[in-house]
């Protein structure tokens, strides 16, 4: 009231010239509002009594409306307004409204009208209650739109009752008797079309129109005026959401393909697994529709990830995999050609490219691979399409773009769907945009939504990052294809995430062999009786007139024949390829053949000039008057000291890895918590100013004007998310290294899925190469059971290699073993041995992921540092160091062989040392754990004859290495040797919290290493 009262006192009506000035509707966008400024009536109008403060913004509206053009109000308006302007006492500006004969009155019938003053307020109130009806509709139709192809309403909104339709209109003090009144449409929406009033009984027939049939839209909760707007007018404007002829012909013919597809499969494979889409069949002319107005928008790069519903049908009739390939899935007779385990057909990927027809603009598509995990590939899809995105310079999303499908129980049900979504508006992992589409069959597997999810729609995750929902029945094909094309349009004009809900069922059990009847028996009762879509679509097309019967038929009948003509070649196939379905191919990395070009690896050594140039870079701030912190300046001024002494540390060998590949020409991008300053605060590749806010330098930008660009970036706190969305970056680009980092080693378990579904595996089910690498601080330092063990004997235990088999000791066996590996899993004991093993990552001639066990106390430990002379060219990565003091200068006086990797190296010489037995105990560090050096330990094997071989590990028995290294060591030396073992017992959990336990565990542990007797007479 206040606030009206003030502000009404300052206002003066607009003059002519002003009123012209007044924003119109843009003539590309018809019925496009836009927001005003709030103007007002004169000072008069404050004594009005019907301008109480709820009503001030309806009556500024109503003022604007006027001005725009006096016709667009009510009589009673325009009168009180001529009169306001024509200097109206305070209270007397109202008049009722004349009789249809009369005339515009003049002042000296304003004062008689005062006498009679009609219920004003009443009419205030009245515009205000159908302003309040229409932001009903807005917020809630989607509670009773008509979304439910079967009709069971599992969404569960009881705690929002939603008030709209006839019927309600008493909640807003509305009666019948308003229904043919007009009244003035609020700037917020626009159903009116041209029209600024409409009787209310339109005003709701438009809105239950717009907002309550077979699309329910979910958008008021975004607090972004433009956006709002932007949605209002796409469902709103009357008569926008009509498809037009041809649009409904090609809808029509691809719900044919959709549809049959699936019955020819049925078919022929009736007692296959197939995961079908029957109930959803409108996902694939929804897929398209996005795809079509998405290639007229200019993206030309579509990468898509999806569960197992519809994938084959996705494969067939939007990616447009020849059919023959997929049929020839279905023949179990059939060998597959390549290496590896090969997987299931519902989750092979493939890439292609192709001309769209719509826009006749080319584009490549791609589906990744994934497996049964559900959701598991969204990052992995968000990384890839990031990746092509950069590495084609397209740095606002407008080429390339991401869709990801879900299952309904799985985007609700699955972390990672948030993780992934937390992603969407990062500066370095966002795709700018995705477009989801859920196929939501309300039911997961044998579960009812009710018993799966805690919220009303499976896709009320997606608020978190206010993408607005399009929820849409999808038995009704055309309401399908107009929220794909809006999604598609929002995606790129606004550039943010969008979810499409298709409310649809599941014809059959989760898959073709399994019984629905068991545990959802009145929904499946139902579902029987449910006429196809296709069926309901074409009829009514035909009753439309846009086909006629004998099209239809034709149309299905040609579709049919093209299934039975690929069905004959599939015939002719002999063999399975499963490179055929290759997501992520490279080329001109392998030969033709997809083979790697050679079976070497060149020194991974660089020149002591780019020692020099990269170490001064690392040590300078190479930017004016930019105000770095005490503390850095006086670690760049460590670090400029080293390199004057030619010395690397461990942050000082890893710059000198990436700054050299970054000078060659290759990518380097390190993401991961706090990455960028590094956890142990050892690494600080973003400088920044002191002095000014979010002012960064990033040296390593700063190396050459040619160089490749360096990205760094600290990430969201997510491992399953973060590690996916590289292992996605990776996937793209072979010429890059991609790096993430734990922050400490054990938090990678909640990124489990990652490592074991697509690292450890990926090659040997896809085809697919990846040089992702991990680096996973690891190590026992007292610092409790968390943040000591990144679990190295997990990875190991997932290696590849035969334990009990010594290998063929052929030319190039290193490579070659790598070749053979599924990842190469090391832990580095000096910063130039990291410094190799990151650059041979890339100098390799084919890609494996790389799982770097890194130091924590080592980083600042004074022995752990490597001079410039083991970095230079002709030296390279080390799998094994020898021991290279006393002992192996005398080796048939060393009565033990310890071999070891990584930190604990440095206890062990310091014992030895103190106990006197550098000659006879030889210390030998097994760098790359796996691939197993097996030709490298047989030489220390051999060489030690009269010593006994000991593995000393800082971990607890039942973790760590020995369980990997036992049998191959024995396997070196045929058997003949026992490998003895020193270290901390069997445990549950991987490390003491006490500290003084911790330090009496490594005395005794170290005790056992050298005692020379210790094991005598044992076997
Ligand atoms: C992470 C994960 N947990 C469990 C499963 C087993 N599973 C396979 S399909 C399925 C139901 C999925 O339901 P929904 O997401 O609604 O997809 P729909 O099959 O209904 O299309 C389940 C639980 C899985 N594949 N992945
Ligand atoms: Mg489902």
């Amino acid at each position: 009231m206040h606030r009206l009262r003030t502000t009404v006192a300052r206002l003066r009506p607009l003059t002519a010239a002003q009123a012209a000035l007044k924003p119109r509707l843009s003539a590309e966008e018809p019925g496009f509002r836009t927001f005003r400024p709030a103007r007002r009536p004169s000072a008069s109008v404050a004594a009005e009594p019907f301008l109480n403060g709820t009503s001030s913004n309806y009556v500024e509206e109503m003022y604007d409306a006027w001005m725009e053009n006096p016709r667009n109000v009510h009589k009673s308006w325009d009168i009180f307004f001529r009169n306001v302007n024509a200097g109206a006492p305070p209270g007397l500006a109202y008049q009722s409204p004349p009789a249809l004969s009369g005339t515009t009155p003049g002042r000296a019938d304003v004062q008689m009208a005062a006498a009679a003053r009609p219920d004003v307020e009443k009419l205030v109130k009245d515009h205000l209650a159908v302003q309040s009806l229409i932001r009903e509709y807005q917020v809630r139709g989607h509670h009773v739109a008509k979304l439910d192809p079967l009709g069971i309403g599992c969404v569960d909104l009881d705690d929002a009752p939603c008030a709209v339709g006839f019927q309600k209109v008493g909640s807003y003090g509305l009666s019948e008797s308003d229904m043919d009144k007009m009244f003035r449409l609020p700037a917020t929406t626009f159903i009116g079309g041209t029209d600024g009033a409409l009787p209310l009984r339109e005003i709701i027939h438009r809105l239950e129109t717009a907002y309550c049939q077979h699309i329910g839209v979910e958008f008021m909760f975004i607090n972004d005026v433009d956006k709002c707007q932007w949605i209002r007018q796409k469902f709103e404007t009357p008569g926008l959401m009509r498809l037009g002829l041809e649009e409904k012909r090609t809808l029509l013919a691809r719900m044919i393909r959709s549809t049959r597809f699936e019955e020819f499969l049925h078919r022929k494979w009736s007692s296959e697994k197939r995961f079908g889409l029957e109930g959803c069949e409108s996902l694939v002319p929804a897929l398209k529709t996005i795809i079509d107005v998405s290639s007229q928008s200019g993206v030309d790069n579509v990468v898509i990830g999806m569960p197992h519903r519809g994938r084959l049908n996705v494969l067939a009739n939007v990616i447009r995999k020849e059919l023959e390939q997929i049929f020839c899935q279905f023949e179990s007779k059939l060998e597959a050609t390549d290496e590896g385990s090969g997987d299931v057909k519902y989750h092979l990927g493939m890439y292609h490219r192709r001309t769209n027809r719509v826009s006749g603009r080319q584009i490549t598509m791609s589906l990744m691979a994934n497996p049964s995990h559900l959701e598991a590939v969204d990052p992995v899809v968000q990384g890839k399409t990031k990746a092509e995105q950069f590495y084609s310079g397209d740095t606002e999303g407008k080429r390339v773009m991401s869709i990801l499908l879900h299952g309904d129980a799985a985007f609700a049900g699955q972390g990672v769907v948030y993780e992934t979504f937390h992603l969407s508006d990062l500066p370095s992992y966002t795709t700018h945009g995705t477009v989801h589409v859920v196929v939501n069959n309300q039911i997961g597997f044998t579960t009812d939504p009710r018993m799966a999810r805690s919220s009303a729609y499976p896709t009320d995750v997606a608020r978190v990052v206010n993408a607005p929902v399009f929820h849409v029945n999808a038995d009704d094909p055309e309401a399908v294809a107009y929220v794909c094309q809006v999604a598609a349009q929002w995606r790129n004009t606004f550039y943010k995430d969008v979810v499409v809900d298709l409310v649809c069922y599941r014809r059959n059990g989760h898959n073709e062999m399994d019984e629905p009847m068991f545990t959802q028996p009145l929904m499946y009762k139902k579902i029987k009786k449910q006429k196809g879509v296709l069926k309901k679509f074409a009829e009514k097309l035909v009753a439309e007139g846009v086909v006629t019967p004998q099209e239809y038929e034709e149309e299905v009948a040609q579709y049919d024949k093209i299934c039975e003509e690929a069905y004959t070649r599939s015939k002719d196939e002999k063999i399975l390829h499963i490179k055929h379905w290759l997501d992520s191919p490279w080329p001109g990395f392998f030969t033709l053949e997809g083979q790697p070009k050679c079976m070497r690896c060149p020194s991974t050594g660089i020149k002591e000039e780019a020692l020099l140039h990269i170490g001064n870079v690392a040590a300078s701030v190479p930017e004016r008057d930019f105000t770095i912190h005490g503390g850095l300046s006086r670690i760049l001024k460590g670090r400029a000291d080293m390199v004057s002494r030619r010395v690397c540390d461990w942050a000082l060998g890893e710059y000198m890895a990436f700054g050299s590949l970054l000078k060659e020409g290759i990518h380097v991008r390190l993401s991961g918590q706090d990455v960028e300053r590094g956890t142990f605060s050892h690494r600080h590749h973003v400088l920044h100013d002191q002095n000014v806010d979010k002012r960064i330098c990033v040296p390593m930008n700063r190396l050459s004007a040619d160089q490749a660009p360096y990205t760094v970036c600290n990430s969201s706190l997510s491992e399953y998310g973060v590690l996916g969305f590289e292992l996605g970056f990776a996937m793209a680009n072979p010429n890059a290294l991609v790096l993430w980092e734990a922050q400490f080693g054990d938090f990678h378990n909640t990124a489990q899925c990652i490592i074991d579904q697509f690292i450890s595996s990926g090659q040997a089910k896809w085809v697919r190469q990846n040089g992702i690498v991990l680096l996973l601080p690891h190590g026992m330092e007292g610092l409790g059971p968390e943040h000591s063990s990144a679990r190295p004997e997990r990875f190991l235990q997932m290696c590849n290699d035969d334990p009990d088999v010594f290998p063929t000791l052929i030319e190039d066996f290193e490579v070659r073993q790598l070749y053979d590996c599924n990842w190469i899993v090391v832990n580095c004991s000096t910063p130039a041995n990291y410094f190799h093993v990151l650059r041979r990552q890339i100098l390799l001639p084919f890609r494996k992921p790389l799982v770097i066990f890194t130091p924590k106390s080592l980083l600042r430990h004074p022995e752990a540092k490597s001079g410039f002379d083991d970095m230079l060219p002709g030296s390279h990565f080390l799998r094994l160091i020898p021991d290279d003091g006393p002992a192996a200068a005398g080796p048939e006086q060393v009565k033990r062989v310890v071999f070891c990797c990584g930190k604990i190296y440095y206890e062990l010489i310091r014992e030895r040392k103190d106990r006197g037995m550098d000659d006879s105990v030889a210390v030998i560090r097994v760098e790359q754990v796996s691939p197993f050096p097996f030709d490298l330990v047989k030489v220390e094997t051999d060489r030690y004859m009269n010593a006994d071989l000991l593995w000393c590990q800082e971990e607890h028995k039942n973790q760590g290495y020995y369980n990997y290294v036992r049998p191959r060591i024995r396997t070196t030396t045929g058997r003949t040797r026992p490998v003895w073992y020193a270290g901390r017992g069997s445990a549950a959990a991987p490390a003491t919290g006490n500290k003084q336990t911790h330090l009496m565990e490594l005395q005794l542990f170290l005790e056992t290493a050298f005692n020379l007797e210790g094991f005598s007479g044992r076997l």
